[in-house]
């Protein structure tokens, strides 16, 4: 098909670039690491979301993937000692053969993979023991998007990880809406009671960054802090951004 086709030449042409948004420590508001998100360069403008459910028509989406890993992947040398680099894993990539491959040629130590809710588990005997061999090498696992739906909570569950991120959809409004709030604390409590980190997406306001802060959470990231940006420009700010 021609979406097919699209798809394809996306990949032969590398029509995609790799921007990274800043995640700090809430406490003394120093950068951590970074989050790459891919950028497709072809007109009109679609989000990466929308390109791998269209990728997933053809089966191509987890080739789309690992290229993105492999292209986040290699800014890491540009990346000042010691931030550390988030990078987007669906489960069903996390389990292709070729995952391990691309991963084991970067720093491992300084990766941490964002485990996406979007394809359902079947297996988590076969997904954490993947993970398990990747975090013995000094990966650390986050799950994405915690609070927007059951997959999220199932992952804390099973896989115990490093980071849990507190979705931007609790973040949203969360000074003025006590429900949020009261759910975000709960979430929190969760990350807590399994040792995980807990990290604040979609940061956008100041009230935002300080209220998430008193209620306890370690890290944020969000429009507050900084955009996700291209390499070069946060090179240029001296990865000074708050
Ligand atoms: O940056 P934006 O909000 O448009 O990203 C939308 C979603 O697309 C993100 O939540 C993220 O999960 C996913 N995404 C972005 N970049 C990548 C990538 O390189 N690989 C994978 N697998 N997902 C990505
Ligand atoms: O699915 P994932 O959580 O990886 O999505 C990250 C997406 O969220 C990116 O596409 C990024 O552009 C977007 N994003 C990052 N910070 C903010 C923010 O402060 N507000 C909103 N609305 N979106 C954000
Ligand atoms: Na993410
Ligand atoms: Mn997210």
């Amino acid at each position: 098909t021609q979406r097919a086709a699209e798809i394809r030449a996306i990949r032969r042409d590398r029509d995609f670039s790799i921007a990274l948004q800043p995640v700090v420590d809430l406490k003394s508001r120093k950068m951590i690491g970074m989050e790459a998100l891919a950028r497709f360069t072809r007109e009109p403008y679609r989000s990466p979301d929308l390109w791998f459910a269209q990728a997933a028509e053809s089966g191509q989406d987890i080739p789309l993937e690992l290229e993105c890993l492999a292209a986040a992947l290699d800014l890491i040398p540009a990346l000042p000692e010691p931030l550390l680099l988030s990078i987007n894993l669906s489960p069903a990539a996390v389990l292709d053969a070729q995952t391990r491959t691309i991963l084991q040629r970067a720093p491992i130590h300084r990766v941490t993979l964002e485990l996406t809710e979007h394809s359902p588990v079947d297996d988590y005997a076969e997904l954490s023991g993947h993970l398990a061999d990747l975090r013995r090498q000094g990966l650390r696992l986050a799950i994405d998007d915690t609070g927007s739906g059951y997959a999220s909570f199932r992952h804390v569950l099973k896989l115990k990880p490093d980071v849990i991120k507190l979705d931007r959809e609790l973040v949203f409004d969360i000074e003025k809406d006590p429900a949020r709030q009261a759910l975000a604390a709960s979430i929190i409590a969760f990350g807590r009671s399994v040792g995980s980190m807990i990290l604040a997406e979609g940061i956008e306001t100041e009230g935002q960054f300080d209220l998430l802060r008193d209620m306890g959470v370690d890290r944020g990231q969000g429009y507050f802090i900084s955009r996700p940006l291209p390499l070069d420009i946060l090179k240029a700010m001296n990865f000074n951004v708050l």
